[in-house]
């Protein structure tokens, strides 16, 4: 059956990446996109779909009440899946605020709007991160639906506050929600401010890779598509008010993912700096996905062998696309965030 689906911050990562991947599987699906082209935001990512009929694009702020209401309106969406948020832990460090409009009070305005206007399902797209993070010398733990949440940066805490508000409007006012709690993910189109990509830029262009701390810190980290996968399965299947953690069982310490892009590469490890530590840096995160894998057989399809070569050889395949942003305004950014910072 056909479903209009509107996908905010789908200029994004992983945003564009599920509307590729909801495009070429539910060809009878209209998928209107909502993104406010923050400096996040790529129109050229989405040029692909374009010319789609099904697919729409509409630049909008999700803050924007009534824009988001007369787009309900005239599109009267059967699911909202909300990507859109300040997605980078060090830009929430450095100003709070943008993080608290856009990732909370937003996501009230799209709840807002979908309980105005009747929807069948919400997907809040939020992270593992709300969930702080573990110690290093407890193999043993990982993060379940029932772990408490307890947050480190502005960044986690906003996501964390929209969580608790997506499950309000849930037992309040009966909304159709879902969440999904997903780990580090990486691929294509991944902004070149996070540490994959930026490691993978830097490293072409023969530049210092800047490690914070000891770089021990663990991430879990899962390909793109298998995270695009889960959420089209929770919001297809998933039960109404439930929340899935989404996480492949991937734990790698920064220090050897930087040496691996390195080694792929062919760039000696003595480009490697260690930098300056992030403030209040989360050690280590680790899902336990068995309620997803168990409920609706969801399980990671890329290996990380795999996944890291194909998103080595994108970065590549397609140097205009993240030249064109490191030439930018994000010069401003890198040398307020890493000039100076060496130890
Ligand atoms: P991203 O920063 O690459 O993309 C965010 C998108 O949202 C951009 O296109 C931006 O223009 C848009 N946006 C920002 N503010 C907006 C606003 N006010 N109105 C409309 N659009 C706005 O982020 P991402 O890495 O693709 O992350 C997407 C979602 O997934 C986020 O909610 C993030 O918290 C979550 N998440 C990310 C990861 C990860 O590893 N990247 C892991 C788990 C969860
Ligand atoms: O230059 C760097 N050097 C470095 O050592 C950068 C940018 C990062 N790091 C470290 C910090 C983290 O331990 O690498 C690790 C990964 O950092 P990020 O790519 O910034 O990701 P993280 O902070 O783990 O958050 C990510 O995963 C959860 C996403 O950015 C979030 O949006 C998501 O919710």
């Amino acid at each position: 059956m056909s479903k209009r689906i509107i996908v905010t911050g789908g200029a994004g990562f992983i945003g564009s990446n599920f509307i590729f991947h909801m495009l070429k599987k539910y060809p009878s699906y209209r998928i209107i996109c909502l993104d406010k082209l923050t400096y996040a935001g790529n129109l050229s990512t989405l040029e692909p779909v374009m010319n789609n009929p099904n697919f729409r694009f509409v630049k909008l702020d999700i803050c924007d009440r009534k824009g988001v209401y007369a787009l309900f309106e005239e599109e009267h969406p059967d699911i909202v899946v909300n990507f859109a948020a300040e997605s980078h832990v060090d830009r929430s460090i450095e100003n709070p605020e943008v993080f608290l409009q856009t990732n909370i009070l937003g996501t009230q305005v799209m709840m807002d709007a979908c309980r105005k206007y009747g929807i069948k399902r919400y997907h809040q797209v939020s992270t593992d991160e709300v969930y702080g993070d573990l110690p290093l010398d407890r193999p043993d733990l990982f993060f379940t639906e029932k772990t408490p949440i307890h947050t480190s940066s502005p960044y986690s805490a906003s996501k964390a506050s929209a969580d608790l508000l997506v499950l309000a409007y849930h037992r309040t006012f009966g909304l159709p929600v879902t969440i999904s709690r997903c780990s580090n993910n990486y691929g294509p189109y991944h902004f070149p401010e996070k540490l994959i990509p930026l490691m993978i830029a830097s490293c072409l262009n023969d530049k210092p890779l800047p490690v914070y701390g000891k770089g021990e810190n663990v991430r879990d980290w899962l390909y793109v598509e298998d995270h695009c996968k889960a959420i089209d399965l929770i919001i297809h299947n998933g039960r109404e008010g439930e929340i899935y953690n989404v996480g492949g069982h991937n734990e790698m310490r920064n220090i050897d993912i930087v040496k691996l892009i390195c080694k792929e590469l062919g760039k000696p490890e003595s480009l490697i700096t260690y930098v300056t530590d992030r403030k209040g840096h989360d050690m280590r995160y680790a899902i336990d996905p068995t309620k997803i894998h168990t409920e609706l057989g969801w399980l990671p399809e890329t290996k990380f062998e795999d996944g890291i070569k194909k998103t080595i050889k994108w970065y590549l395949d397609n140097r205009e696309w993240w030249e064109a942003i490191i030439s930018g305004e994000y010069q401003n950014y890198y040398k307020r965030m890493y000039i100076k910072r060496d130890k």
